[in-house]
């Protein structure tokens, strides 16, 4: 994935070795010598992550950190602390001004990309949510997203696999006090568990006894069950080769032993947002689907999707010569319900009604909301008399018992008249079909309402 990477360094010569190191893996390269020249540079939206050195004259890199998480058009660009000394204290003071993450001079290569990479794909995800939401604010609807772009990361539920009872306990002991935290010894068990339950995270030793930390990896990586848990290996430093082995076959970031307490929990919290983002935009993805083709008072099927899947249907049932019916249901004078009780009940009525029609219907029947009060449901592989039976069933269950209204506080009585048709042979499209059966609802009407015809099959 390819990100702006803004570099920010007092030092010239500094600023050159990471343009030129980022440069060769494809990242695009801002610059800025100061403080106020990089928070310029953030406030135009341009770069995707700040690589931020802390000792700076002028205004230090602590507090550069702090006026971009604590500005709104910059606070959600990730931001990587760049520390001279690898002191304890000054990852705390980076965590406190907001770091998502940091990284210790002299730069490890591997260290710096896999960081870079892993942030720049929270950053996307961020974009994305961040314009799905503004979109969603133009149409009007109200938008879990806004909500999930302030995602914290924490509340999490971790698998810690570590097989070592002193460290594991150390690491439970700092992951708690911000998430659900499980300690499981044996890797074959883990993959069971993360199967099982619903991690967002899951940190893996690659230094277990007679196990291979990398298969577990991998395994993760792969099942349907659990490929979107985030995953975080902890190795040796001397373990180069098999961490960098591990983020090639799909972790997302490592820790190095001794591992550092803020470092642990800054990024299983990057971790745990990503995973989150991502959870958030399949949600939201489904949701905007069904949104296309859900009619959305009565959440039956909508006309448009009714359009395309008949044509469909009736293709699929001439070809193989099997039967097809079609229902078209009107509600009885619905507009004497608007005007006594008013819309609202109207729409109450609409949506019993929904549910009723749909309750007498199977699972392959398509029912669809056309417009206003009228519904139809295709019926495939059904002839006349058994769509009449359906129509009938509908009919009654509508008549059978009043409406609530009024938040079930008052009762009506409804009817239906339904209008049936099947396809004939000689039948070139559906709307032959459906013209057929709003003839005979027409004259369901006509012959007094709460009733049902069916056109004549020949
Ligand atoms: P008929 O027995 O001949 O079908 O009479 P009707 O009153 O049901 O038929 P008509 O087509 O004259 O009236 C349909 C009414 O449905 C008019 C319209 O205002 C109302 N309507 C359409 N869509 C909605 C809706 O989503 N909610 C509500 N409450 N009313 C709707
Ligand atoms: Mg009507």
């Amino acid at each position: 994935m390819s990100a702006r990477v803004l570099v920010i360094d007092d030092v010239p010569a500094n600023l050159r070795l990471l343009e030129a190191k980022l440069s060769a893996e494809y990242f695009e390269v801002l610059t800025a010598t100061s403080g106020p020249d990089a928070l310029a540079i953030c406030e135009r939206g341009e770069p995707d992550i700040v690589l931020l050195d802390v000792m700076m004259p002028g205004m230090n890199g602590f507090e550069v950190c702090r006026r971009l998480k604590s500005t709104p058009a910059t606070a959600h660009i990730p931001v990587v602390i760049v520390t001279a000394l690898d002191q304890p204290r000054d990852r705390l003071q980076g965590l406190d001004a907001g770091a998502d993450d940091f990284l210790t001079k002299p730069l490890d290569d591997a260290a710096l990309f896999a960081r870079v990479r892993s942030l720049a794909r929270l950053k996307a995800m961020t974009d994305e949510l961040r314009n799905r939401a503004v979109a969603s604010r133009r149409l009007g609807i109200a938008d879990p997203l806004v909500a999930a772009a302030a995602e914290t990361g924490l509340n999490g539920r971790v698998l810690l696999v570590e097989d070592r009872p002193a460290i594991a306990d150390r690491l439970e002991n700092a992951l708690s006090a911000f998430h659900l935290v499980s300690v499981e010894t044996d890797a074959r068990q883990a993959v069971q568990r993360a199967c099982e339950e619903d991690y967002d995270s899951v940190l893996i030793s690659l230094d277990l006894e007679g196990q291979d930390g990398l298969r577990l990896c991998s395994q993760i990586r792969s099942l349907d069950r659990t490929r979107d848990m985030s995953v975080l290996l902890m190795g040796e430093v001397e373990n180069r080769a098999r961490i960098l082995r591990g983020l090639e076959i799909g972790a997302h970031d490592f820790l190095l032993r001794p591992i550092d307490r803020n470092e642990l929990l800054a990024r299983v919290r990057t971790q745990i947002r990503r995973k989150r983002f991502t959870d958030r935009l399949r949600d939201s993805l489904q949701s905007s689907m069904e949104m296309a083709v859900l009619d959305q008072l009565t959440g039956l099927h909508n006309r448009r999707f009714m359009d395309t899947r008949l044509a469909e249907m009736f293709d699929e049932s001439a070809l193989r010569a099997r039967a097809l019916s079609l229902l078209v249901l009107d509600v009885d004078h619905f507009k004497a319900v608007n005007d006594s009780w008013g819309h609202d009940a109207g729409d109450e009525v609409l949506k019993e009604f929904a549910e009723r029609v749909r309750a007498c219907t199977r699972g392959i029947d398509l029912v669809a909301r056309m417009g206003g009060e009228e519904v139809v449901v295709v019926l495939p592989d059904t002839g006349p008399k058994a769509a009449y039976a359906v129509a009938e069933r509908i009919r009654e269950r509508v008549e059978g018992s009043p409406f609530p209204i009024y938040g079930a506080t008052r009762e009506i009585p409804v009817t239906v008249s339904i209008g049936v048709a099947s396809r004939r042979a000689g039948d070139a499209s559906c709307a032959d079909v459906m013209k057929r059966a709003d003839d005979a609802l027409y004259r369901a009407k006509a012959g007094g309402r709460n009733q049902v015809i069916v056109a004549s099959a020949a």
